[in-house]
């Protein structure tokens, strides 16, 4: 079985995708279909972590795919499918519950976050969530894998897990014909001016689907006037904004919003603040809301009207959930030999 480069990332469907998914995630994973095969999956086992409502669950499962599509990933030459319709997701992850250690889990500071003071409440698959997210990528052996900086302790998980089986099977792993092991260590991709973009009313908290604010985060599916009541109203410093990068230091919503500039514009920092060093929020602000208004109105006029052909993203799924299969079933009927598993 060759092993070559491919891509893996997710979204979860649980509403409110908002701009930090965006320049995090789905506009890096465009970028990337040029010179990869890429699997984008919607992580629908991922959302039910925490209960959703069955009906609103089938119309995010839609609207993330509709936003992968609606951004520029092409679902002929790229995979775009979501995660149930794949049962080696749920099989490998429950191969790796039995692999991952439960320091490690207890480690995890999203969990933390997320089960806050209620952890005895907190379901066991939010618990055991980072092992679902180590299978999913080494379901397909991807070897690269684009999120925020937010996943970067789920994906070092999914390092320790995929060395630490490869380790447990080592002879069995041989004996199956596999010289470098079996599972890639999948490296991260984290890069660029807004891996992790900040809430637009406390620019020490990432922008987030679940916080209660609407004001705290521009969603793919905004207006353009609430885009522009969102920036007008972000928070901000009474000062101007610095020439260099050092300035930003200690302003973390002023970085925040130069940050959101530079990715939304495909520059960097300091070129932005080489166009608008010295220059008020009163200035900045507008130009910002023209930039967003530009790149977002399109995204969201494509994600309307492929909402009206539900059909046609359900299709899209089906038909990429079945390139995906072809991918992970002999990959998964690998692992049982190796795990010593018998059956056709
Ligand atoms: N604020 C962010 N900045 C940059 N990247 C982000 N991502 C999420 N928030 C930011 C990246 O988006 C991808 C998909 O994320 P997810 O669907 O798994 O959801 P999440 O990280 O749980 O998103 P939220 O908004 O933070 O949801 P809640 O509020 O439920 O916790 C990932 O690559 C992620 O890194």
């Amino acid at each position: 079985m060759e092993r070559k480069e491919r891509v893996f990332s997710g979204v979860q469907p649980t509403g409110n995708l908002h701009l930090g998914n965006y320049l995090g995630a789905i506009k890096r994973f465009v970028n990337l279909q040029k010179e990869h095969d890429c699997l984008y999956c919607v992580v629908d086992l991922h959302a039910i972590t925490v209960w959703q409502d069955p009906d609103v669950l089938a119309h995010n499962i839609r609207e993330v795919a509709a936003a992968f599509i609606a951004s520029g990933i092409d679902p002929k030459k790229q995979i775009i499918f979501n995660q149930s319709q794949v049962s080696g997701h749920a099989e490998l992850a429950w191969i790796f519950n039995c692999v991952a250690r439960m320091g490690w889990l207890n480690r995890m500071t999203q969990f933390k976050e997320k089960a806050g003071k209620h952890k005895e409440n907190a379901s066991v698959g939010l618990f055991a969530y980072p092992n679902l997210m180590a299978a999913d990528i080494l379901l397909y052996r991807a070897t690269h894998v684009p999120v925020g900086e937010d996943q970067k302790q789920h994906l070092e998980l999914a390092r320790d897990i995929a060395q630490k089986f490869n380790n447990d099977f080592a002879k069995s792993i041989e004996k199956a014909g596999f010289e470098e092991g079996f599972f890639p260590l999948p490296e991260p991709l984290i890069a660029g001016p807004a891996t992790r973009v900040m809430s637009l009313r406390d620019g020490s908290k990432k922008m987030s689907k679940s916080d209660p604010s609407v004001m705290s985060r521009i969603t793919l599916t905004d207006s353009p006037d609430e885009i522009a009541k969102k920036v007008r109203k972000a928070r901000t410093d009474p000062d101007a904004l610095p020439s260099e990068k050092k300035g930003l230091e200690g302003r973390p919503e002023a970085s925040n919003l130069v940050g959101i500039y530079a990715a939304l514009s495909d520059r960097d920092t300091q070129d932005v603040l080489a166009e608008f060093g010295g220059a008020q929020f009163s200035t900045f602000k507008p130009a910002l809301v023209d930039l967003a208004v530009e790149k977002l109105a399109p995204i969201n006029s494509e994600m309307k009207k492929l909402m009206g052909e539900a059909g046609e993203i359900d299709a899209i799924l089906n038909e990429g959930a079945q390139r995906a299969r072809e991918i992970a079933d002999p990959i998964m009927r690998k692992v049982k030999e190796v795990v010593g598993f018998i059956g056709a």
